[in-house]
């Protein structure tokens, strides 16, 4: 009944957290209506009803613990409900299930670059599977960006040198406008992407590298668009993890890293991505991108236990590009 009433004034549900969102925002006007009518509501009519009579004295009033309690408890419990409300929504927001597609965005003044898993790259548009949780791992070249997909009430931060991660299912096919949502400059408001939901059928046919035909816009009618998915175009690329190991070996990173579990130097990267790695001042880190990321620009950060602080940094030697690609090979080292 909530989403109903303002049908129309929200964008398109576009994923499943829009439809949670939505019917917490929507409680939120219902009750702020509801409280701004009994409380100016309640003004007025004291105005009127207890307005200067001649004669008439006001009586000696000089409280009541029964109203304090009700003030008091009313709204703590109400508070106490939105708040436990808005964490769990918040929570299912921020926890990206173990099995998403993952995509690496990278902003910058003033487009979106999206790096594919299977070696691909778009810009401005990211495709994306319907019904499917999808992983965004994102990062910023130049300043402070915002990724902002308004069908899916999902907004995050875009920080240059670290990741910041959102996800969501896509429950709507067709292309979902994305804004930047951080004033970056003089594009800013230029600075504009598509997430483009592909079904099943398309989605096989962009992982095969084939050509999708025209896809309409979220929310119009589908059975009318035309999937040409028969003009295959079928190109050799490869992995993400693969460009990513022509990183590492061009890096001259196997001068002190190996790849197969064997020590040298420095510690191996087998089986590195996930794991906890103690730090020589006794600090345990969760070797995730941002870990590895760190320890490449500023390796004297932190400094693995049992080994020499000798790693240089690569500080401006490699772009985010080829960071994505580098990061993406140590995880595929199981
Ligand atoms: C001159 C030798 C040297 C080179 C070249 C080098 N490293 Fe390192 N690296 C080390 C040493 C030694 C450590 C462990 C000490 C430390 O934490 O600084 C280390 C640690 C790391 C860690 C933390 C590893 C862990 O097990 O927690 C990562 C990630 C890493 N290096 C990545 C790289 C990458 C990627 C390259 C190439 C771009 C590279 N390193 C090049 C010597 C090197
Ligand atoms: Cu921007």
């Amino acid at each position: 009944m909530f989403n109903q009433a303002f049908a129309g004034t929200t964008p398109l549900q576009g994923s499943d957290i829009a439809v949670q969102w939505d019917s917490l925002y929507n409680f939120l006007v219902w009750l702020s209506i509801f409280f701004f009518v009994l409380v100016v509501g309640g003004m007025i009519y004291f105005v009127f009803a207890y307005r200067h009579h001649p004669g008439k004295k006001t009586q000696y009033i000089t409280g009541s613990h029964f109203l304090e309690a009700i003030w008091i408890a009313v709204p703590t419990l109400l508070l106490l409900g939105i708040f436990t409300w808005g964490y769990s929504v918040y929570h299912s927001m921020t926890q990206a299930p173990s099995d998403a597609y993952e995509i690496r965005a990278i902003g910058k003044q003033w487009l979106w670059t999206f790096q594919y898993d299977n070696g691909r790259t778009t810009v401005g548009e990211a495709y994306v599977p319907l019904n499917r949780p999808v992983k965004l791992i994102m990062t910023s070249e130049d300043v402070l960006h915002s990724f902002f997909i308004p069908n899916f009430r999902i907004k995050q931060d875009v920080v240059p040198g670290m990741y910041s991660s959102v996800w969501f299912t896509a429950t709507v096919p067709g292309k979902h406008q994305v804004f930047c949502a951080e004033y970056c400059g003089t594009s800013h408001s230029g600075m504009l992407a598509k997430i483009i939901a592909l079904n099943d059928e398309q989605w096989e046919a962009w992982n095969n590298h084939k050509k999708l035909g025209a896809i309409p816009e979220a929310g119009s009618d589908f059975s009318s668009s035309s999937s040409d998915l028969s003009a295959s175009r079928v190109v050799a690329q490869v992995s993400l993890a693969e460009q990513g190991r022509a990183v590492y070996e061009t890096k001259g990173c196997l001068a002190c890293h190996s790849v197969d579990g064997t020590q040298k130097v420095g510690p191996t990267h087998k089986g590195l991505f996930g794991s906890s790695v103690e730090m020589a001042d006794g600090k345990v880190l969760i070797a995730d991108e941002n870990y590895i990321r760190t320890h490449i620009e500023n390796p004297q950060k932190n400094t693995v236990k049992g080994f020499n602080p000798v790693m240089p940094t690569f500080k401006g030697l490699i772009n985010e590009t080829e960071m994505n690609a580098l990061i993406a090979y140590i995880k595929s080292l199981k």
